[in-house]
């Protein structure tokens, strides 16, 4: 498989271990949109609840072996959906081969990808500034695909009060992160209104993560 015939494509570096890979996705972008629908007929999108008992504004659902939910127990991976009471869907093919091909380009090899965390953001949706820190094993990177309406991704430093530094995420982009990026303060600013020919006014983000 060719992902780049005719597709304009450029690496951006961002900080030592933080790479976009503007364009990575886009020739498989209408696949793996499709593929996240009957992903979602299996497991519905749904909007969490945080430790402290927000309910986030990001709807979200997983594939693979593992999946991130939040409640007001915590945060953690789980291979049984709440909701469900099954073992979240299995990661279809194309999402793991873009994310292993993606973390091969932005120079971190043999990434197995176990969980896939897919986010909606609808209009006025956000992320604020965190920390990925509920994974095993802070030496594999991550590897996250943006579809749809463009964000503002807040790219952040070692502590909460750094100033982020704040970048465009558009349809088809991927980033990889590792070494001394992987546990970086970053965030998603509010959605704006916006229409998208392959999603509406929805964003989707995909991050792919060795967890366990
Ligand atoms: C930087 N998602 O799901 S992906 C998340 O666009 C999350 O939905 C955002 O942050 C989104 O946890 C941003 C980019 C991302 C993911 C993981 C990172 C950036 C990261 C881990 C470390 C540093
Ligand atoms: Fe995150």
């Amino acid at each position: 498989m060719d992902l780049f015939d005719g597709i304009e494509r450029f690496d951006e570096p961002l900080s030592p271990g933080a790479t976009i890979l503007h364009g990575f996705a886009t020739s498989v972008a209408d696949e793996l949109l499709s593929c996240l629908d009957s992903v979602v007929r299996q497991a519905p999108f749904r909007r969490m609840v945080t430790p402290g008992g927000w309910q986030m504004s990001v709807a979200m659902t997983n594939c693979g072996s593992l999946g991130w939910i939040t409640d007001r127990t915590g945060y953690r991976y789980d291979a049984i959906d709440p909701e469900t009471a099954c073992p979240w869907p299995a990661m279809p093919g194309i999402f793991d081969y873009v994310a292993r091909q993606a973390a091969e380009a932005a120079g971190f090899s043999d990434f197995q990808p176990e969980a896939c965390l897919i986010n909606r953001y609808e209009p006025g949706a956000r992320l604020s500034l965190h920390q990925d820190r509920n994974e095993q094993d802070y030496d594999a990177p991550i590897v996250s695909v943006s579809l749809g309406v463009p964000a503002t991704f807040l790219w952040g430093g070692m502590t909460r009060a750094e100033r982020p530094r704040r970048l465009r995420l558009t349809h088809g982009d991927v980033v990889a992160w590792g070494g001394p990026a992987r546990l970086r303060f970053h965030g998603i600013d509010p959605l704006p209104a916006a229409e998208h020919s392959a999603t509406g006014s929805l964003r989707y983000n995909l991050t792919f993560r060795k967890a366990g």
